[in-house]
C-alpha cells in the first residue's frame, strides 16, 4: 500500500517534470528581462497564451488543474477561467467534466446585451475560478469580484503555477482557496532536472523570488466600487466635486428631466421634487415661456433643495457657432442658472472650447456618448471619441450622457437616460432599461428620468421610488 502510493507519486512527479519540459519547449516559459503586470521586473515569464496551438499539452494542463480539485469537484456548479489565457483551459475542464462555463468580459461591451459575465448565473451557487499564473493574484481576485458581483459564491480558485510572490496570501485573505498544481520552486527544480536551466538559472530565479516574496497588488481604480464622496476628491471639475459629494449626503442619484413646456409647470416640479434629485435637467429651448424670471427662480430652488440644474441643449457646432448660442440672451446661460450643459462630441474639442471660454467660472459640459433612442449612431469609434475627449479633459467636461460604464476616470460622471419602470419605449424610438440596470448592472452613476416622473399620477412618490430603486442599487454595488 506504502510502495503503491509511493509509486504514484513518482509517476506524478515524472508526468509534471515532463509537462514542464514540454512547456519549456514550446517557449511558453522564458528566461531574460520581463515587466509583469504588477510592474515588477522578473527575470523568469510564463506564457500560456502559446498552448492553444498544441492541443494535446492544453488538454493535459487543463487534466492537472482538474486533478488539484479533484476532491472538491462536487462542490462547484460552474467554472471561468481568468481572461483571456485560461479560457481555453476552463473549457476543455468544462466541456470534459460536464461541469457549465462562465466566461467573464474583461470590457463590459457597448452593445447588445452588456453583460460582464456570460452564461447562466444562478445566484447563491459556486463557481470555481480558474487561473494559468497567480502573481499578486490580482487578476484572480478581480474575475472573484465580478462572479461576486452578480450573486455567485467563490471560494477557490485553481492555478498552474504559483509563483511564490505573494498571490496566495493575497487572494486567500479575501477568503478565496488557492489551489496550485506547481510553483516556481518546483518548476525550477524540474526545469534542472531535465536538464532545460543550469543551476545558476535556477539560483537567479530564487534570488529574485527571495526579494519579489511579497507583491503588492496595485490597486486599479475602480469607480464603480469607490463611493461617489471617495471619486469626488478625485474629480478635477468644482462642479463634479459637488455633484458626487451631494449624491451620496443627499442619498440620491437620480435626475429628474423636467420636459414640461411651461415656466409655471417646470417650477412647481422642480420644487415638489427637488427634494428627491442630484439634478433637474431642463429643456429651456421646448418651453413657451422661458424667461430670466424662470432662471432665477430654478436657480433659487437649486440652492433650497440642494440639486444642479443641467440644460440639456445638446450644442452640437463648431465653437465659434456654440459660443454665440450659448451667449443668446433668451436663455440666460450667462447668468449661471444651468452650471451644466450637455453637448455632442461630434465637433471635436471646437464645441467644449468655444462654451467653457464663455460660460460662467465653475460650469462644466456634459458629453453625449451614447444615446438610448433606437438607431443611434453614437456607438462603436465614436462613443470611444467621446470618451477620450472626456478623459482628456477632465476640468471642463463633468459627465458622460452613456447607456453604459465606458471610462474608468473616478471623476467622470456617467448619466443614463431612457430609465422607466414598467416601459419598453415609445413610438419615436425611445428605448427604456431599469434603474437597476442602468445602475446595479452597467454600472453608470446617475439615472435620468423624464416622462416616468412628471406623466405620473403622483410625481412625489414616483420620483422617490426612482430614488431609492437606483440608490439602492448603488449601495449594492459597493457591497462587493
Ligand atoms: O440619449 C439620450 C440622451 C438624452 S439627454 N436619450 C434621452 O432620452 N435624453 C433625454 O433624456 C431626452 O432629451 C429627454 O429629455 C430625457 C428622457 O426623457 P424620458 O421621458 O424618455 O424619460
Amino acid at each position: 500500500m506504502v510502495l503503491n502510493n509511493y509509486c504514484g507519486r513518482c509517476l506524478k512527479i515524472m508526468k509534471m517534470k515532463e509537462l514542464v519540459a514540454q512547456l519549456f519547449d514550446i517557449g511558453a516559459i522564458k528566461f531574460g528581462q520581463f515587466t509583469l503586470k504588477s510592474g515588477i521586473q522578473s527575470p523568469v515569464y510564463f506564457d500560456l497564451r502559446l498552448i492553444v496551438s498544441y492541443p494535446p499539452l492544453l488538454a493535459q494542463v487543463s487534466d492537472v488543474l482538474w486533478s488539484a480539485v479533484s476532491e472538491k469537484v462536487a462542490q462547484f456548479q460552474s467554472i471561468c477561467g481568468v481572461p483571456y489565457t485560461a479560457l481555453p483551459i476552463a473549457t476543455l475542464m468544462s466541456s470534459k467534466h460536464n461541469l457549465p462555463m462562465l466566461i467573464r468580459r474583461k470590457e463590459a461591451k457597448s452593445y447588445g446585451t452588456k453583460r460582464q459575465i456570460e452564461g447562466i448565473i444562478v445566484k447563491g451557487s459556486s463557481c470555481l475560478v480558474v487561473e494559468d499564473v497567480v502573481t499578486s493574484g490580482a487578476s484572480v481576485l478581480e474575475t472573484c469580484a465580478d462572479l461576486k458581483r452578480v450573486g455567485l459564491k467563490v471560494a477557490h480558485v485553481v492555478v498552474l503555477l504559483d509563483r511564490e510572490q505573494g498571490g496566495r496570501g493575497n487572494v486567500e485573505r479575501e477568503g478565496v482557496v488557492l489551489h496550485s498544481v506547481l510553483t516556481m520552486s518546483q518548476l525550477m527544480q524540474y526545469l534542472l532536472e531535465t536538464g532545460k536551466v543550469t543551476s545558476e538559472t535556477v539560483d537567479m530565479v530564487k534570488a529574485f523570488i527571495r526579494e519579489n516574496s511579497q507583491v503588492k497588488i496595485v490597486e486599479k481604480c475602480n469607480p464603480t466600487i469607490m463611493s461617489y464622496t471617495e471619486r469626488s476628491q478625485l474629480a478635477a471639475n468644482p462642479i463634479a466635486k459637488k455633484l458626487l459629494s451631494l449624491m451620496d449626503s443627499k442619498e440620491t442619484n437620480l435626475a429628474f428631466s423636467a420636459d414640461v413646456k411651461t415656466s409655471h409647470e417646470l417650477v412647481k416640479l422642480a420644487d415638489a421634487v427637488g427634494p428627491h434629485i442630484c439634478i433637474l435637467k431642463t429643456h429651456a429651448d421646448i418651453m413657451s415661456d422661458f424667461s430670466r424670471d424662470t432662471a432665477d427662480q430654478l436657480k433659487a430652488l437649486a440652492e433650497k433643495h440642494n440639486f444642479v440644474i443641467m440644460e440639456d441643449r445638446k450644442f452640437a457646432d463648431i465653437g465659434n457657432t456654440v459660443q454665440m448660442q450659448y451667449t443668446q440672451e433668451q436663455y440666460c446661460l450667462t447668468s449661471g442658472w444651468a452650471p451644466l450643459v450637455t453637448c455632442h462630441p461630434l465637433p471635436g474639442p471646437g464645441v467644449i472650447d468655444g462654451l467653457m471660454s464663455v460660460a460662467p467660472p465653475g460650469s462644466g459640459c456634459v458629453l453625449v456618448a451614447e444615446m438610448s433612442s433606437s438607431g443611434t449612431l453614437a456607438v462603436g469609434e465614436y462613443t470611444k471619441g467621446a470618451i477620450s475627449l472626456a478623459e482628456s479633459r477632465p476640468e471642463s467636461i463633468v459627465g458622460v450622457v452613456c447607456r453604459n460604464r465606458l471610462s474608468t476616470s473616478p471623476g467622470l460622471i456617467h448619466m443614463t437616460p431612457g430609465v422607466r419602470d414598467k416601459a419598453s419605449g415609445d413610438s419615436l424610438g425611445q428605448q427604456y432599461i431599469s434603474a437597476e440596470t442602468a445602475i446595479g448592472e452597467r454600472h453608470t452613476d446617475i439615472i435620468i428620468v423624464g416622462r416616468g416622473i412628471y406623466s405620473a399620477q403622483d410625481p412625489v412618490s414616483t420620483a422617490k421610488m426612482y430614488r431609492e430603486k437606483a440608490f439602492q442599487a448603488y449601495n449594492q454595488r459597493l457591497k462587493v
